[in-house]
């Protein structure tokens, strides 16, 4: 096939309130989407959204980046490949920032979806149910009226963020989460680095019989984490040392449960997936987790997730419900927990061009 046009609009979407988050706060996601269309008349769409505070990148400079591939892409000649891969060495080795990478094997991957089947709806992927981790976070009525909410939907598994409460006060509240959610979900805990290696041993031995299937990034000091579950016998889960490390670096931490893997800041679905069965080799489990990403991010997050686990893996997808709005129209079903979709429910579904703004090229 040759890609006849790569187009990159810019979206600004509202959130359903302010976002706190290690960067600060903030009240609007805004992010790229990246269209491809074939000489066939197929097309895809990626989604480009570094998160502030989390990617090096920003909006402009990706926007930037997104366009001079789009110049290299429009008029290549090549097969489409569903893993989005691209067959020009020099993409690989390229200095992509990491949100841009995720945006442009999206949109190549949704492109090779629909040439392998011309009748796909336009935003068709998985057919099936991802089973999602509900986030909770904020206030403690907040926090166990939602805990309420995801249990009478069925979700099997939650994310509670602590860390910026006392300890003892984040204690009690874990505790009443699981009186809330009984003995049938699971809890996972985010301190996104908040905490000292004693005030973690602390809260795991206080916490002992709540249940929790891992600790993500406790510690300031990463380094301190094998202490940590020598301590506590509760793994840890990694998220932003992800950054810090290569995969085979898994190899050995025996102290490691889980891996969140983001692959807008981990750079794109390549390398996720490399991520992903370095450490199911050696036993640890990969989580998908998404960015706060549009509805088009999302759904790739989503194709991805169930292709590497199917349902067997609660994955960290909830972030979409901090969105007061989508590029998609009407919004992907979410239900507490999980996210279903197939080609039937696709092609109820569009892209709402309204929200975009097309960034021009020469
Ligand atoms: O700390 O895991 C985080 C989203 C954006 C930035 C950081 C984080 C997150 C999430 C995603 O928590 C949701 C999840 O993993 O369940
Ligand atoms: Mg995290």
């Amino acid at each position: 096939m040759t890609v006849s046009s790569c187009r990159i609009f810019r979206y600004r979407l509202p959130l359903v309130g302010p976002l706190s988050l290690t960067g600060g706060v903030i009240h609007e996601r805004e992010g790229l989407l990246v269209r491809l269309e074939s000489d066939l008349g197929a097309t895809g769409w990626g989604d480009a959204a570094p998160l502030p505070g989390f990617s090096r990148e920003g909006i402009d400079e990706a926007a930037a980046e997104a366009v001079a591939w789009a110049g290299r892409l429009r008029g290549a000649r090549f097969e489409a490949r569903s893993d989005g891969s691209m067959p020009w060495p020099e993409w690989e080795s390229a200095a992509v920032s990491p949100s841009v990478r995720f945006g442009l094997e999206t949109a190549l991957s949704s492109l090779a979806r629909r040439m392998e089947d011309g009748a796909a709806a336009e935003l068709a992927c998985f057919e099936g149910s991802v089973p999602v981790n509900g986030l909770l976070a904020g206030s403690r009525e907040q926090v166990l009226a939602d805990a309420a909410r995801l249990r009478d939907g069925g979700c099997r598994a939650v994310k509670l963020k602590v860390g910026s409460r006392p300890v003892a006060k984040d204690v009690e509240l874990t505790r009443a989460v699981r009186d809330v959610l009984g003995d049938g979900v699971s809890i996972r805990l985010d301190a996104n680095r908040s905490w000292s290696l004693e005030q973690a041993v602390a809260f795991g031995r206080e916490v002992d019989g709540a249940g929790v299937e891992y600790l993500e990034e406790p510690l300031h000091e990463p380094a301190r984490l094998r202490e940590l579950f020598d301590a506590t016998g509760i793994p840890v889960a990694l998220d932003e040392s992800l950054l810090e490390l290569r995969p085979e670096e898994l190899e050995g931490r025996r102290e490691v449960g889980a891996v969140v893997l983001k692959p807008t800041l981990l750079g794109g679905l390549a390398r996720a997936r490399q991520w992903a069965s370095t450490a199911s080799a050696l036993d640890i489990r990969p989580v998908v987790s998404s960015c706060f990403e549009s509805g088009v991010g999302l759904l790739a997050l989503a194709d991805f997730a169930w292709n590497s686990t199917r349902d067997s893996v609660p994955e960290g997808l909830d972030t979409y419900r901090w969105l007061g709005a989508d590029v998609i129209e009407p919004r992907i079903p979410f239900r507490p927990g999980a996210v279903d979709w197939s080609n039937a429910t696709a092609r109820a579904h569009r892209i709402d061009a309204s929200r975009l703004t097309e960034i021009r090229h020469d």
